[in-house]
């Protein structure tokens, strides 16, 4: 949009019937109005569990307000009826992000243009959207059983914890110690490189997925935004994120992908990436798209906050940009500093030869002594190093797929024999020194575009910690098994015909 459609938008909501909502707005609030001078750091995100009842109330009568406005409280011609329960929650089935560097930027601008939303439904300026520390308390919160406003259909049970293979501290300290872009961020966008390298992280591939195939019900799908607790898991995984930028400076910009050097054109192209919200009237299914922004560009949260609109570059989203912080952030390991540039990817790859033997993934990978070395320095040195798993397929079947799981584990051996794998199936293996991690699928409607039409998905597992004590490694297999977990995990036949391959590859924080 050029400055002058801008201009004339705006002109047009405030001489027709937004005006009168916008002016009410600011008569109303103009001594309370977030005011420059009060300081970014003044906002705060809260843990939910922390809040008293007038805290969770608002929160609740916000969500009343959206839902009551799905029965058309205002006018179709009225940029109110744009902030409904239903639109606001096709705009994730319309434009959401997933397995690439997007999914946490395109997240953030989402969460904040809901968050205003939220000020302009309380007429309250001072409201912050709350967060779910599902690690610190991974059961639901029980207002979300017992306020009408919050309850929605789900499998989870009050009182069941969310599934702790997925969900634990020790998993969160590890992604948060991740010091590369790439493993940190679910891969790279398509829409900047050329080579599109669709990724899931840690972070997305565990915490993420799990949350919602746990839940299940609405979290499940494209339209998960209808399920209150939504908005909450979100800015659990916002706050990551925030923990995570503060702790690696050198890592929040995307190296070159071909060069491997911290080359300054792709950061570029990735700040400068237009994220947009858009959302259609049938809740994501048919009809035209419409961009959010052209129908109602940074209206109500201009009266509220200035920095709030449906369409904004990565660059604006990054870090503390948009006034905000959060109570609670994660501690780590914090980065090496280096010579300031950014963090390269190393084109050191150690490369097995995969094959399946009854449903088992198996990657015979030779680590030499000269390798060996290296890779014992670089981790020395605070480097990290990722275990890719390219092509694992999607299953088709959305409710076999929702109870299947991946763990991974690496031997020192040649081969893994069918009883040893069975082993691997039991709570207990995750204890093992060799389990290296896990993934959960999630429904491939929740990604519901062009992401997932090959039907397969790469992963992208931190290893850094594992080589760093086990580097003196000469052979070794990678393993991979497939569980169903409503079938008493049995090992679940993935591969068919598809060619899946595993590989470890490292970069390095040197300049
Ligand atoms: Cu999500």
């Amino acid at each position: 949009m050029t400055a002058q459609q801008w201009n004339r938008r705006k002109l047009i909501l405030s001489s027709g019937l937004g005006a009168s909502w916008l002016v009410a707005g600011c008569q109303t609030f103009a001594k309370n109005e977030l005011s420059q001078d009060a300081g970014p750091a003044l906002l705060v995100r809260k843990n939910w569990v922390d809040g008293d009842t007038l805290f969770k109330q608002k929160y609740a009568t916000a969500v009343a307000w959206f839902k009551a406005n799905d029965k058309q409280t205002f006018p179709a011609s009225d940029p109110r009826s744009y902030l409904s329960w239903k639109k606001l929650a096709s705009v994730h089935a319309q434009s959401c992000q997933h397995m690439n560097s997007l999914f946490l930027p395109w997240h953030r601008l989402y969460l904040n243009y809901f968050e205003n939303a939220c000020r302009f439904a309380l007429q309250d300026p001072t409201f912050m959207l709350p967060y779910w520390d599902w690690t610190e308390k991974s059961s639901l919160p029980p207002e979300f059983y017992d306020l009408k406003e919050l309850a929605s259909k789900r499998n989870l049970a009050r009182d069941a914890r969310l599934p702790d293979e997925f969900i634990n501290g020790k998993l969160l300290k590890r992604i948060v110690s991740i010091n590369d872009f790439y493993a940190f961020y679910s891969g790279v966008s398509p829409t900047v490189f050329a080579q599109s390298d669709m990724m899931t992280s840690l972070l997305e591939g565990n915490c993420h997925n799990a949350v919602h195939t746990a839940l299940g019900g609405e979290m499940l799908g494209a339209n998960a935004p209808l399920d209150p607790i939504f908005w909450l898991h979100h800015a659990n995984l916002d706050r990551i994120w925030a923990s995570w930028y503060k702790l690696h400076p050198s890592a929040v910009l995307p190296p070159d992908l071909a060069t491997g050097k911290g080359a300054r054109a792709n950061s570029l192209a990735w700040l400068e990436l237009d994220l947009e919200l858009s959302f259609n009237d049938k809740l994501g299914k048919a009809g035209a798209k419409k961009s959010l922004s052209k129908l109602i560009p940074d209206i109500p949260a201009s009266a509220y906050n200035p920095l709030t609109k449906a369409r904004m570059k990565v660059r604006d989203l990054l870090g503390s940009s948009l006034g905000y912080s959060y109570e609670n952030l994660e501690e780590g390991p914090q980065a090496k500093a280096n010579s300031g540039d950014h963090n390269q990817r190393n084109e050191r790859i150690i490369d097995g030869i995969s094959r399946v033997e009854h449903n088992v993934l198996l990657s015979n990978l030779t680590i030499n002594q000269e390798t060996a070395e290296r890779l014992k320095t670089l981790s020395d040195e605070g480097n990290h190093a990722s275990l890719l798993v390219l092509n694992v397929p999607i299953i088709p079947d959305p409710l076999v797929s929702n109870r299947t799981i991946l763990r991974f584990f690496a031997f020192n051996a040649e081969e893994m024999t069918v009883n040893a794998a069975n082993e691997l199936r039991s709570a207990a293996a995750l204890q093992r020194p060799d389990y290296l991690g896990s993934f959960n699928f999630l429904l491939q409607d929740h990604m519901h575009h062009e992401q997932v039409s090959q039907g397969v998905v790469h992963l992208n597992l931190d290893v850094t910690e594992w080589l760093r004590s086990r580097g003196n490694y000469e052979r070794m297999t990678l393993l991979m098994i497939a569980l169903d977990t409503g079938k008493n995990n049995a090992i679940v036949d993935l591969f068919g015909d598809i060619e899946t391959e595993m590989k470890i590859q490292y970069s390095t924080l040197d300049s």
